[in-house]
């Protein structure tokens, strides 16, 4: 408040209100501008690094004038916000999306085009912001779109690691792991050297007891790291709100200890301190549907869930509301548990800081926080040990026990003839050593809990939940199905597409803020000249990436085969073993034919992507019996066109942008019952490509709005994994002899030293085939035969094709997020022309 300026000299202010670029000859002037001042750099010595820089320099100016306006307007209206903690946000590149949100992409495009760069080249130059593992970080990132395109008052708090995901490069068909260090040039972050919280770790609790009795608990001693805010703005789709995205970056809290240690000539151990203070947001755990327990990731969660909530509760008391009001003004949402100890901080701020009760403080807790849970996979499912928490956080262990204390007293008064029951939902699991159950912990702390799809969150409430939905009610335990942004997944990855469907559909900002529009596509589906039009559309996209195949792996592959795309990380349970195994009996099969009967193939390209965990032993040998079929396969002269097995190096999202709309079938084929949703099956849909997939996650609902005449499901259901599992393990397990065939094979030698690939064939023949793929093996390959019989007959399978887009309107993150915010968060939008509150207070 000091800093606003006094009234008197405000006109002067507003006089000289900044703007930034309008039309393409300003664009081009402030181009030109930040190359000549920023940059430091002329028309001499400009390459498409320099114009990338400048041009994200324009807009970023654009952007930050919104951003501005929309939290000055935020802090007037003063309304309830949204608070999403992620650990990972998979942002991807920024300036496209600034300039299709905005709505100048047109505008640069042109302007460039006259300062002598083409757009696509400098859209390029930027590196991926790739601050996530895979789904729940890219679902992250979707949210953060559609918050800000539906002008909601919302906040993405997580770290600003120094390394994001690594870099996956492949040397003689292995993994091998780059570090992604991508912070070189980033004009999409302001760094807030002024706005830091000071994170304790460590130390010890003492208790004071005051005059009246009243026992505080002083949390002391130990060690301080600083966190430092970074803030990135959310450009919303064709409307003014861009909200704000604060990472926290960790550094060295500048304290008398550091000063002394350096005064008295210790300078290495005061260095010494401060890169260990660094180490907190250095990188990202690589790690997807996997809890490794490292005290490290423990130190991160903590790190960044207190800066948070001191940042939170900073902002709240500027209203000077009485505490009770704090659920009016505040919905936390915690993506996964990676930030449930937010629930014991706020509830140690409000016992310990602020001296509320204990019941009091526990209500706010309760009906402030909710928490999306994202898989039921049991070796995903976080838990720290009891030694690990009492060490680095004395106090929140303490009030860990308390909240599990007075849990299971709730549960002994109304469960009391279920002694089990006690053990079976306490917090703290009495293993050896005793674990911190953080699901529990997040389930007794939260109002709302809710699963990703339809399937899972069912699985939810009757399997890993069952005893919560007894204890809490069904009501607590909702569902909201994942959506994904057609902003970025249709309009920016696929302009062609898009632009046709704006031919049918009306312009893009209108269906692309209402994508149940795209049903108007449905009218046309026998429209000679907009199917025409449409498989053009998706033999450009083919050859868009067939160039790009072309350019990083030196194969050439046709745009008139078949592209089968299976893109995502490496897991045994997403089973791209079974694809590949898939994919050698398609190459047997083709061996054994002869040459007149090979040239009536129908030809396809198997087109792999994704990383492994590098501690990921059986999805590293994935990876590697991919690209050993890749290398017999690609160069047998008998095979030709008819089979081409691709992998393509470092999947990420920019590299998604190319792959998604070049697909004509994707497989998501998942043992039931494991993948939560998946969303990159959204995306494929939603791109004019269908799907071949079990029962499982969202393709269940994919299917019942798309009609199942349009998706080509196989396997197991959800229902029988428990017994099938039982019987591999105990009954007699026999083998599809498809699959023994293959094995044989594989075993032979055929595609490199069959040792390197006996964890994948052992896992099905010797050890109980957990994932089922013997079980579904003979399924998938008649399905994939249905496959080739569907392409085949173009005619029909266009007309599945746009039939299928037409109806994907429920698929976007914008329903998403409004159910979120009418069934969990209780928030509304804050229209950008109601004030602007330019000059009021803040
Ligand atoms: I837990 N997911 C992920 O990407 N990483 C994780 O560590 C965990 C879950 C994914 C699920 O696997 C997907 O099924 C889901 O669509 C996605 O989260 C978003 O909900």
């Amino acid at each position: 408040v000091e800093a606003s300026i006094p009234e008197p000299q405000r006109e002067a202010w507003l006089k000289n209100q900044a703007s930034g670029f309008k039309g393409k000859d300003q664009f081009e002037k402030e181009v030109v501008r930040h190359v000549e001042t920023t940059l430091a750099r002329s028309m001499f010595n400009c390459d498409e690094t320099a114009a990338y820089a400048a041009t994200s320099l324009a807009f970023r100016d654009r952007l930050v004038i919104e951003w501005n306006r929309t939290q000055q307007r935020q802090t007037f209206a003063d309304s309830k916000r949204v608070y999403y903690l992620s650990l990972e946000f998979l942002m991807g590149r920024a300036l496209d999306n600034a300039m299709l949100n905005i709505g100048e992409k047109e505008v640069a495009k042109s302007g460039l085009s006259e300062l002598g760069f083409r757009v696509e080249d400098i859209i390029q130059q930027e590196h991926d912001a790739a601050l996530g593992n895979g789904g729940l970080g890219r679902l992250a990132a979707c949210f953060l779109d559609s918050l800000a395109s539906l002008n909601f008052p919302a906040w993405g708090y997580g770290l600003r690691y120094r390394y994001g995901i690594f870099k996956q490069e492949i040397i003689d068909g292995y993994q091998v792991e780059v570090p992604d260090y991508w912070l070189d040039f980033n004009p999409w972050e302001f760094p807030r050297h002024d706005v830091t919280v000071d994170i304790q770790f460590y130390g010890n609790v003492n208790k004071t007891t005051d005059d009246s009795g009243k026992v505080t608990a002083h949390w002391e001693g130990g060690e301080t790291v600083r966190a430092v805010a970074y803030d990135v703005p959310i450009p919303g789709y064709a409307t003014p709100s861009t909200n704000n995205l604060r990472l926290w970056s960790s550094q060295a809290a500048s304290g008398e200890f550091d000063f002394q240690k350096f005064n008295s000539g210790d300078y290495e151990s005061s260095v010494g301190d401060q890169q260990r203070a660094e180490t907190i947001s250095a990188v990202l755990y690589p790690n997807d549907n996997l809890d490794r327990g490292k005290e490290l990731r423990l130190k991160q969660q903590y790190f960044w869930v207190a800066a948070s909530l001191y940042d939170i509760v900073r902002r709240f008391k500027k209203s000077k509301r009485p505490w009770r009001e704090f659920p009016d003004q505040v919905a936390i949402q915690l993506n996964d548990t990676h930030p449930t100890l937010a629930i014991v901080e706020l509830q140690r701020i409000l016992i310990d800081l602020e001296g509320l009760d204990w019941d009091d403080a526990w209500n706010i807790v309760q009906q402030t926080f909710s928490y999306t849970n994202h898989t039921v996979l049991p070796e995903a499912l976080e838990k720290w040990s009891v030694g690990l928490v009492q060490h680095l956080l004395p106090r929140h262990l303490q009030i860990i026990y308390d909240i599990n204390l007075f849990f299971l007293q709730m549960v002994e008064r109304n469960f009391p003839k279920d002694r089990e029951m006690l053990s079976r939902v306490s917090i703290i699991e009495e293993s050896q050593p005793k674990m911190v159950r953080m699901a529990y912990l997040a389930i007794v702390g939260s109002h709302k809990v809710n699963g990703v799809a339809e399937l899972h969150s069912d699985l939810i409430r009757t399997t890993i939940f069952k005893d919560f939905v007894t204890i809490f009610g069904p009501d607590k335990f909702v569902n909201v199905t994942n959506g994904i942004t057609p902003r970025r997944w249709l309009h920016q990855a696929n302009p062609g597409l898009s632009s046709l469907i704006a031919s049918k559909a009306g312009d893009p900002e209108h269906y692309l803020k209402d994508l149940t529009l795209l049903n108007k596509i449905e009218l046309s589906v026998n429209d000679p000249a907009f199917r025409k039009a449409w498989a053009e559309v998706k033999l450009a996209n083919k050859q868009r990436l067939a160039d790009y195949i072309k350019s990083t792996t030196g194969i050439v592959v046709s745009p008139k085969a078949l592209f089968d795309v299976q893109v995502k990380r490496i897991h045994e349970y997403k089973r791209q073993q079974m694809n590949i195994f898939g994919v050698i009996f398609r190459y047997l099969k083709l061996k054994s034919m002869s040459p007149e009967e090979r040239k009536k193939v129908l030809p396809r390209v198997s087109i792999f992507g994704g990383k492994a965990a590098p501690g990921y032993w059986m999805a590293k040998q994935i990876i590697h019996l991919i690209n050993s079929v890749g290398s017999v396969v690609n160069n047998d002269p008998d095979i030709g066109d008819a089979l081409k097995v691709i992998f393509l190096e470092d999947y990420n999202v920019s590299k998604a942008e190319i792959i998604i709309p070049a697909s004509d079938i994707s497989e998501h084929i998942s043992t039931a019952g494991t993948e939560a949703s998946g969303t990159s099956n959204m995306k494929f849909v939603l791109n004019g490509g269908l799907i071949i997939g079990t029962c499982d996650g969202a393709n269940i609902e994919i299917t019942r709005e798309i009609g199942e005449e349009n998706i080509f499901l196989f396997g197991n259901l959800a229902e029988d994994v428990d017994d099938l599992r039982h019987k591999n393990t105990y009954g007699d397990h026999k083998i599809d002899p498809s699959l023994d065939k293959v094995f044989n094979v594989i075993q032979s030698g055929t595609f490199g030293n069959a040792q390197d690939f006996q964890g994948m064939v052992s896992a099905v023949r010797e050890h109980g085939d957990f994932y089922l793929v013997s079980d579904d093996f003979h399924s998938y390959l008649e399905t994939q035969e249905l496959v080739d019989k569907s392409y085949a007959d173009q005619e029909l399978w266009i007309t599945k094709c746009i039939t299928s887009v037409a109806r994907m309107g429920f698929f976007s993150s914008d329903r998403c997020i409004n159910e979120y915010a009418e069934e969990i968060w209780n928030v509304e939008p804050l229209q950008p022309d109601t004030n602007n509150g330019v000059g009021k207070g803040e």
